[in-house]
């Protein structure tokens, strides 16, 4: 199926990062969806639904691990295949329902990061010394509420190697006039004393509330854990991966390795290079996860989104 240029960049961008964070990754795929919806002419239904099903597959596949994507492209494809399968087999009619579709999710979306900025700032106080990991939009608005709040805070940032998205956590804080310190990622442990509270993004959780984030996330968890140093994940409620439900694993994406290390020196040693860009941090180093519907502890998690998006669990995906 031949997809326009605009939408192909979308999934290029996604695949090598030029877009990039869970949230946004989401609202890019789903935003995506429409661009494809828009360009395919014709006016066979059954011929339109295969077409975006293919698009919808092929931005499954552009990164596997956070699982915003899919749960992005379930939200609009679910309503979608509602619609289509209870009769509605205008194209034209099909293309504005997924329009209207792609926007709820992608206002749903914002406004989640906006609430869980408003929730989690309650459990940040005056004087705390924060640390974060790479770059969550919803850790951001944790911070940036407190902050805005007139709460005096500090914030320490790792830059996470090796994309350094730390730096553009760093920056953005100090734009807003937060004392920000950048430190590397083996100078956690180092500072863990200093801190008070620990707050990273989530790119997925799993059905027993284990957290998959940036890799580095879970040594951070496991230091905090031991300096009893809070740790809360900002996490928007369709970061729940419903495959772990079905005992389906999250897929752990592996880089290039020469993210790490350039291709000259690699060859000339002949040194292995492995490059995973996630890790698995268990519930039992979390003390919360905040979300845009409420501040919950990993284990209950799964329970409170159940009753909130009890649609989006289904053994089959849309595009299947
Ligand atoms: P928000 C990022 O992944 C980081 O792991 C970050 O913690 C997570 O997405 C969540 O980000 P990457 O795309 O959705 O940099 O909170 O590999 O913005």
């Amino acid at each position: 199926m031949s997809y326009p240029s605009e939408f192909r960049r979308i999934v290029d961008s996604i695949i090598n990062m030029r877009i990039r964070g869970a949230g946004r990754i989401a609202r890019a795929a789903v935003k995506a969806l429409t661009i494809a919806s828009e360009y395919f002419k014709g006016d066979d239904p059954s011929k339109y639904i295969e077409y975006i099903k293919g698009a919808a597959r092929v931005l499954y596949e552009s990164r596997p691990t956070a699982v915003s994507l899919p749960n992005g492209l379930r939200y609009v494809l679910n309503k979608l295949m509602k619609d289509y399968e209870s009769g509605l087999d205008n194209v034209a009619i099909l293309k504005d329902k997924l329009d209207g579709y792609a926007s709820e999710f992608i206002n749903l979306s914002l406004n989640a990061v906006r609430r869980i900025g408003v929730l989690g700032s309650g459990r940040i106080e005056d004087g705390d010394t924060i640390l974060t990991h790479c770059n969550s939009q919803a850790a951001i608005s944790v911070i940036k509420h407190a902050f805005k709040e007139g709460k005096d805070i500090r914030v320490y940032v790792t830059e996470t190697r090796p994309r350094y998205q730390g730096r553009i956590t760093a920056s953005t804080l100090a734009k807003e006039g937060i004392d920000v310190t950048l430190i590397i990622d083996s100078a956690a442990r180092f500072f863990m004393n200093e801190i008070d509270k620990v707050i990273v993004g989530a790119d997925a959780i799993a059905a027993n509330g284990a957290l998959v984030n940036k890799i580095g996330t879970s040594q951070i968890a496991l230091i905090a854990y031991e300096a009893r140093t809070q740790f809360m994940v900002a996490s928007e409620s369709y970061k729940f991966s419903p495959d772990t439900l079905f005992g389906r694993l999250i897929k752990i994406e592996e880089r290039s390795p020469y993210e790490v290390a350039p291709r000259n020196w690699i060859e000339k040693y002949g040194v292995k290079v492995r490059n995973p860009a996630f890790d698995v941090t268990p519930p039992r180093y979390i003390d919360l996860i905040i979300t845009e519907v409420g501040i919950v502890s990993p284990e209950a998690f799964p329970i409170l989104i159940h009753n909130y998006y009890g649609e989006f669990y289904s053994e089959s995906n849309p595009w299947d």
